[in-house]
């Protein structure tokens, strides 16, 4: 909690300074000098986290009262391309999430399958590097019990999450990933429910990671496939993010 409060400090400063809008994740951090502040802290809260932090930590949760009565849609909203639209026409009947890369067993599920899983409930809090929070519930499998179906390689060492959409029409579609830890975590969940309903299309439908203990750019909308690799070489930018290649934000991003 420390390193967010420091970090917003700087950023509120930075943004201040150069009489920056407060407005949009792109808009905030372009100084080199705050990014690198940024990243130092950053590093030493993997390490940190990493070496303190058993497998069964987790991040806090809250009761349903507790939940914030709007919890704001941020980045893209709705990918509206030919299939997306496609999907949302026929209630994504014929969506299939993708499971591949190094993986022995390549899966195409439906919702339907995904939605028959054992479904693990969290009301977490949200924390996106704009400056505002939002308590929801969300609801989903657990990302490793998808991966178990895949029968990952050894070889494996991170999952990419592969988005629908094109943020703000960018000529590569997002996308997110974590290490096996995190993709492994027992809050890591691909969510097909929020606040005890669908996820609507704002919020990523039919289903958007939540991986608890990160920021918010990390919580992938609109999730299409989730491919094994060894490294993030060959992956777009290579920096394992949408965020990271474009912006240069932070691949941990742990809270
Ligand atoms: N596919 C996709 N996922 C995304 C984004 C996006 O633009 N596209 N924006 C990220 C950011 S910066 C935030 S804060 C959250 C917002 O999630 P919400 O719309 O459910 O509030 O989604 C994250 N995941
Ligand atoms: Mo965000």
């Amino acid at each position: 909690m420390a390193e967010i409060i420091t970090r917003r400090a700087v950023l509120a400063g930075a943004g201040a300074g150069a009489g920056l809008l407060m407005s949009g994740c792109d808009q905030i951090i372009h100084d080199p000098k705050v990014l690198k502040y940024i990243y130092k802290e950053n590093e030493a809260n993997y390490y940190l986290q990493r070496g303190l932090s058993s497998y069964a930590s987790l991040a806090p949760e809250y009761r349903p009262d507790q939940m914030s009565p709007v919890f704001r849609a941020n980045g893209s909203i709705n990918p509206g391309t030919p299939e997306y639209s496609a999907w949302v026409a026929d209630k994504f009947a014929s969506y299939r999430l993708k499971i591949y890369g190094l993986v022995n067993k390549p899966q195409s599920l439906s919702l339907a399958q995904i939605k028959s899983m054992p479904a693990r409930t969290q009301i977490t809090k949200h924390d996106c590097v704009e400056g505002w929070t939002a308590v929801g519930q969300w609801q989903g499998p657990a990302v490793g019990s998808l991966l178990k179906l895949a029968d990952l390689q050894s070889k494996a060492k991170y999952i990419v999450f592969h988005c629908a959409d094109h943020y703000r029409g960018a000529a590569l579609p997002y996308y997110e990933s974590l290490d096996m830890f995190d993709a492994f975590h027992p809050q890591t969940i691909l969510a097909w429910g929020m606040n005890g309903a669908p996820v609507t299309v704002p919020h990523g439908a039919p289903l958007r990671l939540r991986a608890e203990r990160h920021l918010g750019y990390k919580q992938a909308k609109y999730i299409i496939g989730l491919e094994a690799v060894e490294s993030f070489a060959g992956i777009q930018g290579g920096h394992g993010g949408y965020w990271q290649d474009n912006v240069d934000y932070d691949w941990f991003a742990g809270i």
